[in-house]
């Protein structure tokens, strides 16, 4: 009897571990399945955490993630190539330019590629997105108006008065995403009583904060006279290059506000610094949905043959020195 008693618990168990196991198989099509995840700036943060996330999909998922960054046109070309000779079916990008619209969708074509954009879309020839590639960007005039608002808020509680204070728009205006978000920061200052004459355009040759800091130097060393500047700018490093800038001319942490876009570790690490640095805040957006969905839709596309949405924008959430953690946790990103 006890014999039995133990043969049955033994079969019984077996059929448990089969039952456990083909329920976490994936399918059989999964593993053939290789997906390319290229990047324009593979060193940023932001970009680091989209490839964290895409590491999570593929995980589990089943299928293979080859991450590449490509800073320019010429790496961009060879990498699509390079996905093609491998045996890949599809990828997501965010170019270095996205002028090279046109021959990103022809090169991809020519080796039998999928191909999908995230956080820069596409332009054709006539400066219009390319609506037939499917995108995942961030709702950047929302965004850019968030981060606008951040700015007045602090500008009041510190009782600034719009007139004695500069602006640096940290800008890259060969990107449509650059333009909306400055631009929409820009449309609330004005609204509450900023000056177009008092905002400087800092054009920063890279989107990198070393770039934006000799851009914004420029611009503090000409307008010398103004004391109090507030500062905006594609992303979290545009904004830390004219904080830095800042810094570097002497300007108190007091006297400089700087709203940032992102939420990544450059963000946070300036966050975590033990005095309050004219970095004030940042709007967080999240590099799951743009790493971790752009991902599986690109697999649902290769294995169920399911398409992705042609547009799909994100939403950011501001995020200060006290509350970022929550933020974070609040989108999942944690
Ligand atoms: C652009 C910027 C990145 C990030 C992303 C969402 O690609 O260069 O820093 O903000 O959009």
């Amino acid at each position: 009897m006890r014999l039995m008693k133990k043969a049955l618990l033994a079969g019984a168990l077996a059929v448990l571990s089969v039952t456990t196991l083909s329920a976490t198989l994936t399918p059989a099509h999964a593993a053939d399945v290789k997906i390319g995840f290229v990047v324009k700036q593979p060193e940023e943060p932001w970009f680091q955490d989209e490839w964290k996330f895409a590491d999570q999909a593929a995980r589990e998922k089943g299928f293979t993630l080859v991450k590449i960054g490509a800073e320019d046109g010429e790496k961009l070309m060879s990498a699509i190539d390079n996905l093609g000779a491998q045996g890949a079916q599809g990828f997501i990008v965010c170019t270095p330019d996205v002028k090279l619209g046109p021959g990103i969708v022809a090169k991809a074509a020519a080796n039998d590629l999928k191909v999908m954009t995230v956080d820069d879309r596409l332009v054709g020839a006539d400066g219009k997105p390319l609506a037939d590639v499917p995108h995942m960007g961030i709702s950047a005039t929302k965004i850019g108006e968030t981060v606008g608002k951040a700015i007045v808020d602090e500008m009041k509680a510190r009782g600034w008065k719009p007139e004695e204070v500069g602006a640096i728009r940290v800008s890259y205006d060969q990107l449509p995403t650059a333009v909306d978000r400055v631009e929409g920061a820009i449309s609330v200052l004005k609204a509450n009583g900023f000056a177009a004459s008092n905002i400087f355009d800092a054009p920063q040759a890279k989107t990198d904060t070393e770039a934006a800091l000799n851009a914004a130097t420029v611009v503090l060393n000409k307008h010398a006279d103004i004391k109090k500047w507030v500062a905006f700018g594609l992303n979290d490093e545009a904004v830390l290059g004219a904080v830095r800038a800042s810094e570097s001319v002497g300007i108190p942490a007091a006297n400089m506000i700087g709203v940032g876009i992102g939420g990544a570790d450059s963000a946070i690490n300036e966050f975590k610094k033990p005095a309050a640095t004219g970095f004030v805040g940042s709007v967080i957006i999240s590099p799951k949905r743009h790493g971790y969905e752009t991902a599986l839709n690109m697999y649902s596309w290769i294995a169920d043959g399911k398409e992705p949405e042609k547009l799909i924008l994100t939403s950011g959430a501001l995020a200060k020195r006290d509350d970022y953690q929550q933020v974070r946790k609040d989108l999942g990103i944690e």
